[in-house]
């Protein structure tokens, strides 16, 4: 068993060497435009990350649910397409590892030969992930990379010649806007290897009530998970929002089928956020915008893949429909 992390820090592969210095310029970008935003991506600090577990578990998000029956209902399928070993099993973005370990779980089983490497920006959750699996698998070999997905990626193509199973699980890709979407599957066609296979998770088109629900939970833990933002902005930027004068809103747009995250001013107020030596106004019911959780059909997967050169290789369904994990190979 071998178990690293491994840092890229390297400035052709446009790491963040600066967390802070990046969440600084996002959010003085995103507060200055005329409507306002705030990148989806700033939501996972620590307790961003905790709530996102939380709601995870919560009947309303049926997505981690649906994505985790796929998962145990197909993995052995899953596993007879990866025979030629060994490989490596990367996973953007592993989460709390819940959904990885089914699958490695099943390849253990077979006495499959690979290696797992989980890349993520945050070192927290590669630890724990690490600590989780060595306790779990002790069998199991780890490279964690800490980088951003692309870079991790790239230095890892270059690095090694066995073929590649890359995992993207969770939708994850529905935070991404349509452009920016097609030009990540395309970078990530152009750095895999002939034959290499992506499993990508996407969360399908569905009446929209459901989505609504999920978006929108009654346990409050999407409001509390989208104000996050804002106490994050309050404690690492010296602000001063007073997070009752402001209301979540999630809706859905039935035509672009997105789900879509506002955080809503109560009432005309002004923030002064000191480390950006800056203040910002607010007037009533003016909305700052938080994320895009986009929906898809099955027809705009298979768009998706075409375009970006990868062949299709099978979907894999939940019992209702709601969610599919769609292997791709190059
Ligand atoms: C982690 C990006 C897949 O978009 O559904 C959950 C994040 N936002 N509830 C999603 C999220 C609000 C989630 N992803």
């Amino acid at each position: 068993m071998t178990t690293t992390i491994k840092t890229i820090k390297n400035s052709t592969f446009h790491i963040i060497d600066d967390p802070k210095e990046e969440f600084k310029q996002g959010i003085l970008t995103g507060l200055s435009k005329n409507k306002k935003s705030i990148s989806s991506k700033f939501f996972y600090d620590d307790t961003g990350s905790y709530l996102f577990d939380k709601l995870t578990r919560h009947l309303d998000y049926y997505l981690t649910n649906c994505e985790i029956e796929i998962l145990n209902a197909h993995k052995n399928t899953i596993a007879t397409y990866f025979k030629s070993q060994p490989f490596n099993l990367i996973e953007f973005g592993p989460g709390d590892g819940i959904k990885p370990k089914l699958l490695i779980d099943c390849f253990l089983q077979k006495n499959f030969k690979f290696t797992y490497l989980p890349i993520d920006i945050s070192k927290e959750y590669l630890k724990n992930i690490i600590n989780d699996f060595n306790e779990k698998e002790p069998h199991l070999n780890i490279t964690a990379i800490n980088s951003d997905f692309l870079a991790g990626l790239r230095w890892l193509t270059l690095t090694s010649e066995k073929r590649n199973v890359l995992l993207f699980l969770g939708s994850s890709i529905g935070n991404l806007t349509p452009t920016e979407t097609i030009h990540f599957l395309k970078n990530i066609y152009d750095l895999l290897h002939p034959g290499d296979f992506f499993l990508l998770g996407f969360d399908l088109c569905k009446n929209p009530d459901t989505l609504i629900r999920a978006y929108n939970d009654s346990a409050g833990i999407t409001r509390a998970f989208n104000l996050n933002l804002l106490q994050r902005i309050n404690s690492e930027l010296d602000g001063n929002f007073n997070l009752d004068k402001f209301e979540h809103h999630g809706t859905y747009n039935v035509y672009s089928h997105t789900m879509e995250s506002y955080l809503i001013s109560l009432e005309n107020q002004s923030i002064d956020i000191n480390e950006l030596n800056n203040t910002f106004y607010f007037s009533e019911f003016e909305p700052i915008h938080v994320e895009f959780s986009h929906k898809y059909l099955l027809s705009q997967i298979e768009n998706l893949a075409k375009e970006a050169g990868f062949a299709i290789v099978e979907h894999f369904f939940d019992s209702k429909n709601y969610f599919v994990d769609s292997l791709w190979k190059k």
